[in-house]
């Protein structure tokens, strides 16, 4: 059964405190109005949007007196540039954080309450206080395997920030194709970024650096940051078809649609291959206004040991020569690392690969274990799409997991936060990446953001349910678990 109103904590990810008063609703009468002052413009103006879009109501924004206020003013106890309050009163109701991040965050919150379709046009009264568990929530979209056009990227980037998820880590090189164009070498993205070089022969292109500094403003807009990444030693079939100099033996390589992994290496012991990797990554550093560069360095498996070795202590400092902080995939920590560069751990079965002792130094760690928060899993058996290699993935299980207790060694303190990739090989469609985020990205989400003692899985299942008449009517593709009782 549907509610007629939705209720105060009916949010996902689930606040920090939720105090509902029911004889406080807020009605969304045709004279709302939403002001702020000009720092916050234009947070106001996304907001009042949303409100015309629930309501169909004019919802004008001021400066000053609107029925809905957003105000750039404390909670300054400390909970970082990302809290905020909204307290939800019968005559008006108020956001307020001390950045424009924090009110973002609000507004997506409040968002949230809005009414949808059929029902009462009400917010549901009582207070909210908020702030995250970690600085970063991340997911990742694989354009390698299978591209996405800028238009798709932010359609799913819009998806994502209803959930508090705040980096947006692109896979943009690997063994199919090669997806950003670099000044200096344009056969990257002629040869590699052309028609049919996705998994299957599916799925090409490229994005030019215009349009990937576009994403990069929209992403900033929304108070999300890009994390380019380059994969590097391995997975570089694409960028070695396009220029056979980057091989061990300077011959042609054929291009490669299968979804294998391992099979291709950059050569540690030739000059260009250092020239190649450094023009790269100060290019992208350059077209990145964002903290992080990723440098890949998973699955080398052609890669001999004392070579990656040798290759990673040249490449791991160069993102830090740029003005970039180093993330790579935890296979990096094998070698010590720069200061202040952020494993990624992925792996299945807790594994000593140095990533304790790296956080021992005092490095933080990206928790994105595969078979509980790679959103490429098959949600079962029967699924349509998707991998199984770390198992099937279903809603609860990429829920009741702690990114604090995946690995001995790697405590709260050691977290940066926790990401949830999606890996391309099986999509083929916008309506694809929707079934396989919806409803597991909001799983991780909620991880990411809510203290770990709040969480609880039949709360969160019984929020989730919530979302599906919303998500329904929006147009969204997402996978109805049977582990979830939809409304
Ligand atoms: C492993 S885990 C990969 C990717 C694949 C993915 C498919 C990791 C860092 N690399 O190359 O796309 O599995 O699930």
């Amino acid at each position: 059964m549907r509610a007629t109103l939705r209720r105060l904590g009916d949010v996902i990810p689930l606040p920090v405190s939720v105090r509902p008063d029911a004889a406080a609703n807020f009605h969304l009468s045709p004279t709302v109005s939403v002001s702020a002052v000009p720092a916050a413009r234009d947070i106001a103006e996304q907001l009042a949007e949303l409100l015309r879009e629930a309501t169909g109501h004019p919802v004008p924004v001021t400066g000053a007196d609107g029925s809905i206020r957003v105000l750039l003013e404390g909670p300054d106890s400390g909970g970082g540039d990302e809290a905020y309050r909204i307290e939800i009163a019968p005559a008006e109701v108020t956001l307020a954080a001390a950045t424009t991040r924090g009110l973002f965050a609000a507004v997506q919150t409040l968002r949230q309450l809005l009414p949808a379709a059929g029902q009462r046009a009400e917010i549901p009264g009582g207070t909210i206080e908020d702030r995250p568990r970690f600085a970063y929530r991340g997911t990742m979209l694989d354009l390698a395997r299978h591209f996405f056009t800028p238009a798709e990227i932010r359609s799913y980037l819009d998806t994502v920030v209803r959930f508090k998820i705040n980096y947006l880590h692109l896979h943009l090189t690997d063994d199919q194709g090669w997806r950003l164009e670099i000044p200096g070498w344009p056969r990257l993205t002629e040869i590699s970024g052309g028609e049919g070089t996705g998994v299957d022969g599916a799925g090409g292109g490229f994005l030019t650096r215009r349009e990937y500094a576009d994403l990069v403003a929209y992403a900033e807009k929304r108070f999300v940051t890009i994390v380019p990444e380059i994969d590097l030693p391995g997975h570089v079939n694409a960028a070695q078809v396009a220029y056979p100099e980057l091989t061990a033996d300077g011959n042609p390589v054929t291009p490669r649609t299968d979804d294998e992994v391992g099979y291709s290496s950059l050569s540690a012991d030739r000059e260009e291959t250092y020239a190649f990797v450094e023009d790269v990554i100060r290019e992208v550093a350059a077209l990145t206004p964002g903290e992080f560069l990723h440098i890949g360095g998973d699955e080398a498996f052609s890669t001999p040991p004392e070579d990656y070795r040798t290759f990673m202590s040249r490449v791991l400092p160069l993102p830090g020569k740029y003005g970039k902080r180093v993330i790579g995939w935890h296979e990096m920590a094998a070698v010590d690392l720069p200061p202040a560069a952020v494993p990624q751990y992925w792996r299945v079965e807790p594994a000593d690969d140095g990533v304790a002792r790296a956080a021992s130094r005092g490095h933080q760690v990206i928790m994105s274990p595969a078979d509980r928060s790679y959103l490429d899993m098959k949600y079962d058996k029967d699924s349509p799409l998707g991998l199984d290699w770390a198992g099937v993935v279903g809603v609860e299980r990429s829920y009741d997991w702690d990114p604090a207790d995946r690995l001995p060694g790697v405590g709260e303190e050691s977290l940066l936060g926790v990401e949830a990739p999606l890996w391309s090989e099986t999509l083929r469609s916008p309506a694809d990446v929707q079934f396989m985020a919806l409803p597991r990205l909001c799983a991780i989400a909620e991880i990411g953001w809510t203290p770990r003692g709040a969480r609880d899985w039949q709360s969160f299942r019984a929020r989730l349910a919530t979302f599906g008449p919303r998500w329904t009517a929006e147009g969204l593709n997402f996978y109805r678990s049977p582990e979830i009782d939809w409304e």
